[in-house]
């Protein structure tokens, strides 16, 4: 299998998140792409390959002209308002406040995110901008007919909405590559997010669209990060309704009861008809995860794999989280390993 690949990732590099009611160094880090890449080249994979820049056209497909702006200002503004440091927002608009979009970077920085974990910094534009490339790579290769393609990005993207950032998130990679797949050729997409958390991101840019169908598999909305999306009653609206499915799991959810919602998820994709796939591939559902609550074991993600290719759909693999940095890559190649050995 082929993997995309930018160096460019490491521009993201932030100083501090805030988790647990701390700033603490980030666990969304350059070495977790690394280490995926070492174990790519290990287990020999395939061919590693650097992206192409596909501009701002495809980013503009999916993602609100104004917070584009936003994010390729951020970093300018901040430093030009006297601060040298990672910008982070500090308060956000809630029920009854108005949601106008401040002239202020602080304002700004507050109206375009939904977390305080997701910091900005010189580099973090150069770097989001290089892994949609990598997704759309990819995307490029799935529609000249690989059967699997690995877009191993970083900064991740699901979080991400049409005009918000968040959850170490700036551009949706998954969406983006979708939404490209559309607009050369395929007539339905299916994604199928496996990480963590819920694609919050990814649902909102889709959810009224009846030509690409969301599913996602993620820690409880009621117990986890992000809160406010990704329960089982979200099933799309107007002409997207039904093509949304969401699969809660409480934490302490292992692989059984896992894989018991991945097979119904990969039902309903198949009842769905998609043209291709693109699987948001995070491994934060590991037993070891330091920021989450499911007990997946490593030989558990060589059976993902092979569930994936058992739809028999051309498909963009694109790399999310997953923060036990030691596993990363034996985790993530997993995955792709399994989807090779069924194809
Ligand atoms: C792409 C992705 O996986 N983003 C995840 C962002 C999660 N950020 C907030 C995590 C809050 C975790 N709270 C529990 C900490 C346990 N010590
Ligand atoms: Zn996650």
């Amino acid at each position: 299998m082929l993997t995309i690949y930018s160096e460019e990732h490491r521009y993201q590099d932030g100083k501090a998140e805030l988790i647990d009611g701390q700033l603490l160094p980030p666990f969304e880090m350059p070495r977790r792409a690394e280490m995926v890449l070492e174990r790519v080249r290990a287990v020999g994979l395939g061919d590693i390959l650097a992206p192409q820049d596909f501009g701002l056209a495809p980013l503009e497909a999916v993602h609100d002209a104004r917070y584009l702006a936003f994010l390729a200002a951020a970093w300018g503004d901040w430093v030009k308002s006297g601060r040298e440091h990672d910008a982070l927002p500090l308060n956000w608009q809630i029920r009854g406040m108005r949601a106008l979009e401040p002239e202020s970077i602080d304002g700004k920085l507050s109206y375009f995110s939904f977390d305080a974990g997701t910091p900005i910094m010189s580099g973090t534009w150069r770097a989001a901008q290089a892994s949609a490339n990598v997704a759309l790579t990819g995307a490029a290769r799935v529609k000249e007919g690989a059967r699997g393609v690995f877009s191993l990005c970083r900064p991740p993207g699901h979080h991400a909405a049409e005009d918000y950032y968040g959850g170490y998130c700036f551009l949706n990679n998954a969406a983006i590559a979708a939404q490209w797949l559309r607009d050369h050729g395929a007539a339905k997409v299916a994604l199928l997010d496996i990480d963590y958390h819920h694609g919050n991101g990814t649902q909102s840019i889709f959810y009224d669209r009846p030509d690409v169908f969301f599913a996602s598999l993620h820690g409880h909305p009621k117990q986890e990060f992000p809160f406010f999306l990704g329960y089982e009653d979200e099933t799309g609206e107007g002409s997207g309704e039904g093509a949304n499915a969401n699969f809660p799991l409480e934490w302490g959810t292992g692989f059984e009861r896992w894989f018991g919602a991945l097979q119904e998820a990969a039902r309903r994709i198949r009842t769905f008809g998609a043209e291709a796939l693109v699987i948001s591939l995070g491994v934060d559902t590991y037993k070891d995860d330091p920021i989450s609550h499911f007990t997946l074991d490593s030989d558990d993600y060589l059976q993902i794999g092979r569930t994936i290719a058992g739809l028999g759909l051309p498909t963009l693999f694109v790399m999310e989280g997953g923060y036990a940095v030691e596993e990363i890559g034996v985790n993530a190649v997993n995955v792709l390993t399994g989807f090779e050995e069924a194809s």
